[in-house]
């Protein structure tokens, strides 16, 4: 740059005063700077850093260039009002000590809506659901006044019936059993194999570790089992490694890792949780990098290739593999502010909407290269599941407003009572599977969710059918009890032909390996009638799983559900520690640890908030 000669100014002099000029510019830049920093530090609350820091994304690293540019796609505003989350935002931010002391410490939901009423007056309350709307960040302690009660209840839910808390103490002490020999001799596997007193690595997480410390996390915290929970955080802190570079089921890797880490953020505000989540989430999307955006079953983690299980027919994908990701993805979405992953799980419902469906109903196997089904298998059990599942719960995770969530699952249910649900000559109501038009007469142990599952929707069906879906969940229910005889644990499947009601009639279906389906049924129908039977029922488990599956080392499965002497399968499956014994747990609690108001439980059992953008009303 040349600079002109002034009149009467000599060279050295400009030099001098030009100096002077830039050493005051760089003070007032770094004046300007240092203000505009110090908004960061301000609370959520002050207006100022809410207009000059309303859109701060926090859009996490991607490694992989076509979600990259998707990504830009979003945050450069692109669709930004239509695609962006409504966020859980509602209050200006209080004392996040006190609020955290309230609902930590169980106090009674009293507690929460006075505290409610005394901060907030209906402008205020006006101006926190604006905020909530266009709020990018999430906050924890926003997320946490959105709730309705507390998530662990007064007295964590303790019963103040003494048999039941004694059974409560339990199913706690069941769970200390299980945790301490996993402890002891599987720590950082996946599993424990409780009769050789080693792990189990296995090959359906991709080479990720832990699965018993990831799925046991939230249940550990809702028992109250501090030093267990304070190791389990530790390994995730230290150990849990996520480069990992091997073959995972989409799947599993969700409903268990993605959805116990979320659960265990949720629950407890560790912020590293949420940071592993979302770490996770990243690595699996570009299992979706399909013609159709249907992910495929298998992803390497590394590297991101994905293809199809070589059982599936024709390259196809399974219904409750690709429909089984809703409830986590709006999470990752919710909290991250970054709506790929909605968009994602947006995607497949479309395409299951828009589909034609023989008789209304959903084949499990379906092509992710040209969206049509491959073969007209229909299945509420293995294979079709949990998809029906997170229909109803993404419904009621939008806080109701997922309408279209609402429609699939209620003409869902209408076809499968249409085509699937029977009457046993016994008088059992069991739900067959489909096959082109023609019924196989069996039910497995994995439909037996369905007894829960159309439990809690019956109140959101057409006011003349919600009596009849609570008399059909009890049937389920009723049959699933049925077929947990003579050793009162039931086999992975039962047939309702030749004479049989409810009873396994090939050897290879009538082992037991610690699953949850039945007993999280009872948990829903104790929840939505208080009738006795079912925790009578789930005492009956109780007894039976210290029985037959208690070994000296742990819980093992068992390979005859009608032997007298039974033989164990040396595998303490993760979900006994986050479904089974969590189910159990809740069975003998107030209804107001993790409340259905605010929480719907995962496939896995982890519990996930209900997303609210309306605050509730408020209690006089
Ligand atoms: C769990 O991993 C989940 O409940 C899944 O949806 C089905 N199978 C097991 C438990 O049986």
């Amino acid at each position: 740059m040349v600079f002109r000669k002034l009149p009467g100014v000599s060279a050295s002099g400009m030099g001098l005063r030009l100096s002077q000029k830039f050493v005051f510019l760089l003070f007032l830049s770094g004046l300007v700077t240092l203000c505009f920093g110090a908004l960061f530090f301000l609370p959520d609350s002050v207006r100022l850093k809410r207009i000059f820091l309303s859109k701060t994304d926090t859009q996490p690293h991607l490694k992989r260039a076509k979600d990259q540019e998707h990504l830009r796609g979003i945050t450069s505003g692109k669709g930004e009002t239509s695609t962006k989350l409504k966020s859980l935002s509602r209050k200006p931010s209080v004392s996040h000590e006190a609020t955290e002391e309230r609902l930590a410490g169980g106090k009674a939901q009293e507690d929460l809506t006075l505290f409610r009423s005394k901060a907030e007056s209906a402008s205020e309350r006006a101006t926190f659901s604006n905020h909530g709307a266009s709020s990018d960040t999430f906050s924890y302690n926003k997320f946490k006044q959105c709730l309705l009660k507390a998530p662990l209840g007064r007295e964590q839910g303790r019963p103040s019936d003494p048999r039941t808390a004694e059974r409560r103490d339990k199913v706690k002490e069941m769970m200390k059993f299980a945790w301490d020999n996993y402890k002891r001799y599987a720590w950082g596997k996946n599993e424990l194999r409780p009769l050789t007193r080693n792990g189990h690595i296995g090959n359906m997480f991709g080479g990720l570790k832990g699965a018993t410390i990831i799925d046991s996390l939230d249940t550990l915290y809702i028992m109250g089992m501090t030093e267990e929970y304070n190791d389990a955080k530790e390994w995730v802190q230290t150990s849990l490694d996520l480069n990992s570079n091997g073959e995972a089921s989409l799947f599993e890797v969700n409903i268990r890792y993605v959805g116990g880490l979320l659960s265990a953020y949720y629950l407890t505000g560790e912020e590293l949780f949420k940071k592993k989540a979302m770490e996770l989430g990243e690595k699996l999307l570009p299992a979706f990098n399909t013609p159709t955006g249907i992910p495929r079953g298998v992803i390497n983690l590394g590297s991101g290739t994905s293809w199809s299980w070589g059982w599936a027919s024709a390259g196809s994908s399974i219904l409750a593999e690709f429909g089984t990701l809703h409830l986590e993805f709006v999470h990752l979405s919710e909290l991250s502010s970054n709506a790929i992953y909605k968009e994602k799980v947006m995607n497949i419902r479309k395409l299951l909407s828009k589909i034609e469906k023989p008789h209304g109903l959903y084949p499990n196997f379906l092509s992710p290269v040209s969206g049509n089904w491959v073969q007209h298998h229909v299945s509420i059990g293995g294979l079709g599941d949990s998809f029906y599942e997170y229909l109803i719960k993404s419904y009621l995770m939008s806080d109701k407003t997922d309408e279209e969530a609402k429609k699939m699952y209620y003409s869902a249910l209408e076809a499968i009572e249409a085509n699937l649900v029977q009457k046993s000559p016994g008088g059992l109501t069991y739900m067959a599977e489909w096959r082109g038009g023609i019924l196989d007469h069996k039910m497995g142990h994995l439909a037996c969710f369905s007894g829960g599952m159309i439990g809690i929707g019956a109140d959101d069906g057409v006011p003349e059918k919600r009596q009849h879906y609570l008399d059909l969940a009890a049937e389920i229910t009723h049959t699933c009890h049925e077929s947990y005889t003579p050793t009162k644990l039931g086999p992975e499947a039962f047939r309702f032909d030749g004479g049989a009601e409810a009873t396994a009639t090939r050897l290879s279906d009538r082992y037991y390996i610690l699953r949850p389906e039945v007993i999280e049924s009872y948990m829903y129908m104790w929840r939505l009638t208080h009738d006795p039977k079912y925790r009578e029922w789930g005492w009956e488990a109780v007894e039976a799983l210290e029985q037959h599956c208690r070994v000296d080392s742990g819980f093992s499965g068992i390979r005859d559900v009608y032997a007298t002497t039974v033989g164990h399968d040396n595998m303490q499956q993760s979900f006994f520690l986050s479904e089974t014994l969590k189910y159990l747990y809740l069975l003998f609690s107030d209804d107001d640890l993790l409340p259905l108001e605010d929480w719907v439980f995962n496939t896995e059992a982890h519990p996930l908030p209900i997303i609210r953008s309306v605050p509730p009303p408020l209690s006089q």
